[in-house]
């Protein structure tokens, strides 16, 4: 698979990226993670990626020409399925259902917007608007990160333990359970006896019941999408 951050501020992206598991899926040859940085596409000698607004107002835009520049540098069309995403806090909402879908594309090129906004006609060129969550970032990197992350991690041959990935919150139907390792009591804060027990079935039990409870007490949003599915 093949990813590529476009943006105004590379050195943002760096170190997540070259880093644990991401950089091992790179190592790996599992994924081929490309960082553009526009303002090699700009023309001026000043290398200008935003402007003023037409009609006034504060906060700079970023300009069309770069972004439609890079666009016809890896070409707009040249691998079949690929997906342009802008970055935005208008767009429609992240979630783990997007992430596996995203994760069976060839190609996600990522627009990262920044400053006030990006020229409307940028869009022209997205094939989807994806935002991470209701609050505004100073920029598309974080959001990029994001879903670099989650769509790598469900590549085949990333995460050893699949098991692992299929147990995790909102793969199974809601939060995921609590986990213990040594010491079996730390300053008083003991691991629940059950676990320590051998009794595999009785510990699936626990799992089952602590995730439910969690899910229960932190997230009845999802309760209620989990009644909905079976109703
Ligand atoms: Cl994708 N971009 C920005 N700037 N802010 C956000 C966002 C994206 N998602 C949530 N907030």
């Amino acid at each position: 698979m093949e990813l590529i951050i476009v943006t105004p501020f590379p050195d943002l992206v760096q170190s997540p990226l070259n880093t644990s598991i991401i950089k091992r899926a790179q190592d790996k040859g599992i994924v081929d993670i490309k960082v553009i940085d526009l303002r090699e596409y700009t023309t001026d000698k000043h290398r200008q990626v935003d402007d003023y607004p037409y009609g006034g107002g504060p906060g700079m835009i970023l300009k069309p020409e770069p972004f439609f520049r890079v666009m016809d540098a890896i070409g707009k069309d040249s691998v079949p399925g690929q997906e342009v995403i802008l970055l935005t806090p208008q767009g429609s909402r992240y979630d783990q259902s997007k992430a596996k879908e995203l994760a069976g594309t060839e190609r996600l090129i990522f627009l990262c917007g920044h400053y006030k906004g990006v020229d409307e006609r940028v869009r022209e060129l997205a094939t989807q608007e994806i935002s991470i969550g209701d609050y505004v970032l100073t920029g598309g990197e974080l959001a990029a990160l994001v879903i670099i992350d989650s769509v790598t991690r469900l590549q085949p041959g990333v995460i050893s333990d699949y098991d692992s990935a299929m147990s995790d919150s909102f793969e199974a139907p809601g939060l995921d359970c609590a986990y213990y390792t040594r010491p079996e009591d730390y300053r008083g804060l003991k691991v629940p006896q059950v676990l320590l027990s051998g009794n595999h079935a009785e510990i699936k039990k626990w799992r089952t019941e602590n995730a439910l409870r969690r899910t229960r007490e932190r997230r009845q949003d999802l309760i209620q999408s989990i009644q909905e599915q079976v109703d």
